[in-house]
């Protein structure tokens, strides 16, 4: 049975190739929520009506395990698709809070993510906990319309760059040394944070960039070989293997140039 895979956009593309690179002979389901994306400005019980709709429709059609691409989806509803589904494997995204304080030399951390992630109580409790044990300063920065940008098929250089300059240049001031990508669709811009970023301290040395898409893909890994739910490549039906299906409740002719655009598998 394949794994389970969502977002409100393409964002959740960047941890899906991750767990593909990974777990090479899993099929995967992808669910594109295109017809509600932003989730990031949305309401808690919003986000989690969505959850819970796309939750059901995935074990309906007999997913193993499933994974919350998305980090504003993950802290308003993780805890209530875990409720609904006790038995089954559900893995959230969360801004890498934690690796970043480990890495970060000077303790002041950036973090880019959306509005409603910020404010949620998961982020807060773990940011907290953290400035307790680590003495680390976390900068965050919610990045209004960039996941709009990200999801069009023709984003805008110039946009980017401008968008991208506004909200770093907080983080910047602040002299951050390590970058959390705090939503899965940053990860397709992370070159132009990069770049961005390194403009806005000439001089400095490149910013440590934290994305948690390869330890999600670890975890899953993990979980599947203490179930022994992982799937072996068979003999007879090599085909039958590493499969990657997308379904989008927005418009397919754009998730099909997305997918093209974004994953390059082969
Ligand atoms: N990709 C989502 C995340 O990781 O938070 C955000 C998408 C959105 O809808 N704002």
């Amino acid at each position: 049975s394949p794994i389970g895979i969502f977002d409100s956009g393409i964002g959740g593309l960047s941890v899906l190739r991750h767990i593909h690179a990974l777990l090479p002979e899993e099929n995967l389901l992808y669910i594109s929520d295109a017809a509600y994306v932003p989730y990031g400005e949305k309401s808690e019980q919003e986000i989690t009506a969505r959850c819970m709709l796309i939750a059901q429709y995935l074990f309906a059609r007999g997913v193993k395990a499933l994974v919350v691409a998305c980090n504003t989806a993950t802290a308003a509803s993780i805890q209530k698709l875990r409720a609904a589904y006790p038995e089954h494997i559900i893995i959230g995204l969360e801004p890498g809070l934690k690796p970043a304080a480990a890495c970060s030399n000077n303790h002041v951390v950036g973090v880019l993510a959306t509005q409603r992630t910020l404010q949620s109580e998961k982020y807060q409790r773990l940011r907290d906990q953290l400035i307790q044990e680590n003495q680390t300063r976390f900068v965050a920065q919610a990045c209004i319309g960039l996941v709009n940008l990200i999801e069009q098929t023709d984003m805008d250089a110039d946009e980017l760059q401008q968008l991208l300059c506004s909200y770093l240049q907080v983080i910047a001031d602040a002299g951050a040394d390590t970058l959390v990508l705090g939503c899965t669709h940053y990860p397709f811009v992370r070159e132009n944070i990069e770049n961005v970023y390194a403009s806005l301290r000439p001089g400095l040395a490149a910013a440590t960039i934290i994305d948690t898409g390869i330890a999600v893909a670890q975890h899953l890994q993990r979980l599947l070989i203490q179930k022994q739910l992982q799937s072996q490549r068979t003999a007879e039906d090599p085909a039958q293997s590493g499969s990657i299906a997308a379904y989008t409740t927005g418009d397919v002719t754009h998730l099909r140039s997305m997918l093209d655009k974004l994953l390059q598998l082969n």
